[in-house]
């Protein structure tokens, strides 16, 4: 059991000492944590906590209101709370009912857990006495999600909700980020308890951990190895992945790259850490990444990676990559060190911001000269760009993407779903701020870009957000189209329509001998536009002449409310480069428009099946 910690001196809450209903307690912890938003689906074991919502809009002021957004499905809830919390930074809030709303949560709790993203999900449950006899609507929330989230909590003390909660965003937005979910039984919700307006549980384990990493500085002996391998190259290169982003250390990562001139090499979650039209951005590596990026890989003689963690998409064959480098990792997580790839020379367990701060401030003295690695990249960046079938009549997807990057110059919000869209949106979009690519990296879960979109636009009213989705992705979640309209949220949906499930048809192409089993969609009967507007979008269009791509892409951007595109596009394009699963860089292929350095076969035979993931 654990037990409430005494809480520090601090201003007294206006409401400490009065007693409340448990669910009236969640609202005003909410309040407290700073929530402005709930996205969430009733029922009816969470209905004393709706009613909470209810109640405290009714008796605050309008700029204290805690808005509700409900969404067709609570996958969409769960989305949208990641897309608010990836495009802030700040915890994104979910609250749905026991048994089939929390398990249609599974999938946005691991997405987030998998891409360390901080969200609170608040399940209503049975009632205690009812919990383990199968009891209408009952799911064991706390076994299923124990698997998935980084913390769960099963409430069964009324006196210790306030703590429970005001933990629960502690734990989700410390350390490594992540998912906390707490399953809150009905009659709890219903129970009075004294509010304390203060305190937290005490989590042996975590708490020891979270102490250890914020004392962690970096030693002068740890600076000096770092600089003496750093002297020691001639061809450094950095590895930035979602950690930086995460912990808010893109600058710090500028101000290193610029002051010691290294060029970046980006993870699909790292993308926006550095601009990616900066000279020192060599974009995106790794299965899909820039063919120039590879080969930086391949030649470089230090890589040093910073909140990245040597994923399959990145480092399919850990042996053989980097093969020329000694390797660097710092990271806020130590069991993410040695985890794949073995051979380290040097790590340091830290937050990125501090960390990077400390080896600025290590490395004041350090001067060399990269040019000619400079020059080196340069060359490879020219010679390797990503580039397509430019001369078919057909519009292809990339020209989609490349025009309407001309368009927005950075500036805008991307969500995407999951697929060969996602990955051109990766290569052809230009990312300039972090926060500023949102996409689920490590589940790649179709139907994530709609509701991550609405989220971000949530959070972010200025901003043009834009969700880039395909026609398999988006039907995932089709349904939160209406929650656009209902709320009014100026959404724009860019549907790149290949007619089926582009990428898995590539690999039907390149490792099945084009054998498209499940993935023949041209049976679809589906139009998009016309759903689009019967769910009330005020502008809602196709295009698919060349002629009219600039001019529709920019009065779908400018229109004000919510916007719907549909781009219809060459159903045969692949993207490119491609790192088959298992492969290593050697074994990269670029296809027919991108020129290789050494030219390589796609060959199924060299797959090892056991890595066909
Ligand atoms: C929920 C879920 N189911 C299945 C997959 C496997 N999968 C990966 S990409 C893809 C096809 C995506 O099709 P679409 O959204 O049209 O994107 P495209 O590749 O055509 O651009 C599938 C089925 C997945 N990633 N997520
Ligand atoms: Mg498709």
């Amino acid at each position: 059991m654990t037990a409430v910690v005494k809480p520090a001196p601090k201003p007294r809450h206006p409401l400490a000492g009065q007693e409340m209903t448990c669910a009236d307690t969640i609202l005003q912890v909410l309040a407290d944590e700073g929530v402005d938003t709930i996205f969430g689906y009733s029922g009816g074991a969470i209905l004393p906590t709706y009613d909470a919502i209810f109640r405290y809009n009714a008796t605050h002021a309008k700029s204290e209101e805690i808005r509700l957004i409900v969404p067709a499905n609570e996958q969409g809830a769960g989305f949208m709370a990641a897309g608010y919390a990836r495009s802030t930074g700040k915890v994104g809030v979910f609250l749905v009912t026991s048994g089939p709303g929390a398990t249609n949560s599974v999938t946005p709790i691991r997405d987030c857990f998998a891409d360390s993203v901080p969200v609170v999900l608040i399940c209503g449950q049975v009632p205690r006495a009812a919990i383990g006899t199968d009891a209408f609507q009952e799911a064991p929330v706390f076994n299923i999600m124990a698997a998935c989230a980084k913390h769960v909590f099963l409430v069964t003390d009324p006196e210790k909700l306030e703590a429970t909660f005001r933990t629960a965003f502690e734990i989700a937005r410390t350390g490594r980020p992540g998912p906390v979910v707490i399953d809150v039984p009905k009659d709890v919700q219903n129970a009075l308890a004294t509010f304390q307006g203060t305190g937290l549980l005490k989590l042996r384990g975590y708490d020891e951990r979270l102490e250890v990493l914020q004392q962690s500085s970096l030693s002068d002996a740890d600076g000096k190895a770092f600089f003496r391998l750093l002297a020691k190259s001639e061809r450094p290169l950095l590895y930035v992945g979602g950690g930086v982003i995460n912990s808010d250390a893109s600058e710090a990562c500028r101000a290193f790259a610029e002051r010691f001139q290294i060029p970046v090499v980006s993870t699909v979650m790292g993308l926006g850490a550095i601009d990616t039209t900066s000279d020192l951005s060599l974009h995106m590596l790794g299965m899909h990444g820039a063919a120039y990026a590879n080969y930086a890989v391949e030649d470089c003689d230090f890589v040093f990676a910073i909140g990245a963690r040597f994923d399959d998409r990145v480092c399919g064959k850990p042996l053989e990559w980097a093969p020329h480098a000694r390797v660097a990792h710092l990271d806020i997580d130590g069991s993410e060190i040695r985890k794949v790839k073995k051979a380290i020379d040097w790590f340091h367990v830290s937050d990125a911001k501090r960390g990077l701060s400390e080896l600025l401030r290590a490395g004041k003295d350090f001067h060399k000269d990269f040019r000619p690695w400079h020059e080196h990249v340069r060359e490879l960046k020219k010679r390797h760009a990503y580039d397509y079938n430019r001369a078919s009549p057909l519009l292809q997807p990339q020209e989609v993407l490349e025009v309407l990057s001309d368009i927005v110059k950075g500036e805008a919000v991307f969500t995407t779903g999951v697929g060969q869209h996602q990955m051109w949106a990766a290569q052809y979009l230009d990312v300039r701020h972090p926060r500023h690519f949102l996409t689920s990296g490590s589940m790649g879960t179709m139907g994530f870009g709609l509701p991550a979109a609405i989220g971000a636009q949530i959070a972010n009213p200025g901003k043009l957000v834009i969700d880039i989705d395909g026609d398999g992705s988006i039907r995932m979640n089709l349904g939160e189209l209406e929650t656009c309209t209902v709320y009014d949220i100026p959404v724009k949906v860019l549907l790149l329509n290949n007619l089926g499930d582009g990428m898995v048809r590539q690999w039907q192409d390149l490792f099945f001998s084009n054998r498209y089993s499940g993935t023949d969609k041209s049976m679809h009967k589906k139009d998009f536009v016309r759903a689009a507007q019967a769910d009330g979008f005020g502008y809602a269009a196709r295009v698919s002449k060349r002629e009219e791509l600039r001019s529709v892409l920019e009065q779908f951007v400018s229109f004000k409310g919510a916007a719907f595109l549909e781009a219809m596009v060459d159903q045969s394009a692949h993207v490119y480069p491609m790192v088959g699963p298992g492969l290593g860089y050697k074994e990269m292929i670029t296809g027919a428009f991108i020129p290789a350095r050494q030219v390589v076969k796609p060959d199924a035979k060299k797959l090892d099946p056991s890595s066909m993931f």
